[in-house]
């Protein structure tokens, strides 16, 4: 059984970063993964691992831009929907890959989260090929800092959910970032610096946006013009109804936390099901959860 695990996520939210981490891990753990960058505008160098397949050796951004005079965002549709055409050429290459994790290193347009085919049709391929497709998506800690993009952010993770159609964990990535925030109880910023503050994030509270909350501006009743009242209101509606977005965090400076992600990865597709199904690991007690 081959196995994909797709690392998506707005540009900078850490998928390379997180991509790196998962290899070193896996490698460390005596398993057999592999790297695949489907970023046309990766930097050669952003890579701790050389990736055995590379959407840049089919079609290179700067060809792209160079010969067809196209922008950097025109030219990385361009690649992707090339790629699509050549859905044989990834076959082929990852024809030689059995019993293997493949970590996907995605592009980070936001385009391909919301419409664009690209992803649906990549899935539907690896799928259609026999492996078994999962999905995490990553949003960075600070999005945490301002409510409004936190939600924004929550919404754009669930419409890609939506949209794939696989095994989907969503990750708070840079958790190292709002930890060391809380620990000195002065620097903690808009209200988030209390576990149990976090926890409301991570496990989305849509009365965050409906009520005033921790040290932020007022609520959307006086931060907002009356006409978005409906619109704002329809969205904690959403949120309530279809609770079906929450997020892991992940702390890279912490093995465990890694270890803990990467249980959830493995559960979600079963990975190796001759063994014992296992449960994916309980975040500690440290981890963010609401202990109240
Ligand atoms: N503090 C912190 N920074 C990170 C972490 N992961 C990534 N970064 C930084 O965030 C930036 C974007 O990371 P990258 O992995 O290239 O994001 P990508 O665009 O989603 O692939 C880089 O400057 C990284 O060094 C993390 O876990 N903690
Ligand atoms: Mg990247």
């Amino acid at each position: 059984m081959r196995y994909a695990v797709l690392v998506c996520g707005p540009a900078g939210a850490g998928k390379s970063t997180f991509c790196g981490a998962l290899m070193n891990h896996l490698v460390a753990s005596k398993r057999t993964a592999h790297l695949v960058n489907l970023d046309p505008a990766a930097n050669p160098e952003s890579h701790e691992y050389e990736p055995v397949i590379d959407i840049r050796d089919l079609i290179s951004l700067e060809d792209v831009m160079g010969e067809l005079e196209y922008g950097p965002n025109g030219g990385l549709v361009y690649c992707f929907e090339y790629l699509l055409e050549n859905m044989d050429w990834l076959e082929e290459e990852l024809g030689e890959y059995e019993n293997d994790y493949l970590i996907f290193d995605c592009p980070g347009q936001i385009e391909l989260y919301t419409h664009h085919p690209f992803l649906p049709t990549l899935v539907r391929d690896l799928q259609r090929t026999g492996m078994r497709v999962c999905s995490t998506y990553l949003l960075e800690s600070q999005f945490m800092e301002d409510k409004y993009k936190f939600f924004s952010g929550v919404l754009s993770a669930m419409s890609a959910m939506v949209n794939l159609e696989v095994p989907w964990i969503n990750i708070m990535s840079k958790m190292d970032l709002v930890t060391s925030n809380s620990e000195d109880p002065a620097s903690g910023r808009n209200g988030i610096r209390k576990r149990k503050d976090i926890a409301r994030y991570l496990d989305p509270d849509p009365l965050l946006i409906a009520a005033p909350f921790g040290e932020s501006s007022g609520d959307l009743a006086t931060s907002t013009n009356p006409r978005f009242h409906a619109l704002n209101q329809a969205i904690v509606q959403l949120i309530e109804d279809h609770p079906l977005v929450s997020f892991l965090p992940l702390d890279l400076s912490s093995p465990d936390s890694l270890e803990t992600v990467l249980s959830h990865i493995d559960y979600t597709m079963q990975y190796g099901e001759d063994e014992e199904p296992k449960e994916p690991h309980d975040l500690d007690e440290g981890d963010f959860v609401d202990m109240e």
